[in-house]
C-alpha cells in the first residue's frame, strides 16, 4: 500500500527501513535512519493535512512489517491516553514541537486506575520510542503551534485501547487514516 517517487528521499526511507527490519528484528538502526530523514528532508510536505477537528494520521507506505505515517497536529490537538497494540512506535518531530505525558495503567483488587508520569518536549529531529511494556501515552502538539510528527509502528496495527483519565476505563479505539498517498483515504 504505497505509491512512491522512485529514488525520493522518503521512497530510500521506505526501503532502508524495511531493509533494517529484515536485517534484525530488533531493528537498531531504525533510530539513525528516522533522525537523518527527518534533519535533512522535506519530502514528506506533501503528506501533511490538517483537520480542524482532530489530529489527522497521514500513511506513508504500509509494509508486513511496518507502517510509516505522518501525524498532524494542530495547537490545541492532543490523543487520548493510549496503548499501541503491542506494537513498537518511534516517533520524530518533523515541525515545531510534540509534548508526551506517560501513564502506567494500574489494576488493584479489580480496580483499574491510571498513575500519570513525565512529560517530556520532543524538538524538530529528536527520535522518541515507545512499547506499552514501556507505558501509555498522550501525544500533542505543545500549546504555542501547530506540530508535524512523523511515526513508524512495527508490526501495522489498525485499532488500539484508550483509557479514561478519571476512572482508567479501557476502550477499544480504530484507527484511520485521514490520508494515503497524499489522497483523501
Ligand atoms: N499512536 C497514535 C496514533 O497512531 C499517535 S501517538 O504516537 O504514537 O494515532
Ligand atoms: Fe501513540
Amino acid at each position: 500500500m504505497s505509491n512512491l517517487i522512485e529514488n525520493s528521499p522518503v521512497q530510500k526511507l521506505v526501503t532502508a527501513l524495511h531493509q533494517e527490519f529484515q536485517r534484525s528484528p530488533k531493528a537498531g538502526g531504525v533510530m539513525d535512519l528516522l533522525g537523518n530523514y527527518c534533519q535533512k528532508e522535506t519530502d514528506w510536505k506533501c503528506y501533511a493535512h490538517f483537520s480542524d477537528d482532530c489530529y489527522t494520521r497521514n500513511l506513508i507506505a504500509r509494509t508486513e512489517l511496518f507502517d510509516l505515517i505522518v501525524l498532524c497536529w494542530g495547537k490545541d490537538q492532543v490523543s487520548p491516553i493510549h496503548n499501541h497494540a503491542g506494537q513498537r512506535c518511534w516517533m520524530t518531530v518533523l515541525e515545531g514541537s510534540i509534548f508526551e505525558t506517560l501513564y502506567q495503567h494500574k489494576s488493584d483488587s479489580n480496580v483499574n486506575h491510571l498513575e500519570k508520569g513525565e512529560t517530556r518536549t520532543y524538538d524538530q529531529g529528536v527520535v522518541g520510542y515507545i512499547t506499552d511494556n514501556i507505558a501509555l501515552h498522550v501525544i500533542g502538539a505543545t500549546p504555542e503551534k501547530p506540530a508535524i510528527s512523523l511515526h513508524l509502528y512495527s508490526l501495522p496495527y489498525d485499532e488500539c485501547n484508550i483509557y479514561d483519565p478519571v476512572t482508567g476505563e479501557v476502550s477499544p479505539k480504530k484507527l484511520f487514516f485521514h490520508t494515503v498517498d497524499g489522497q483523501p483515504a
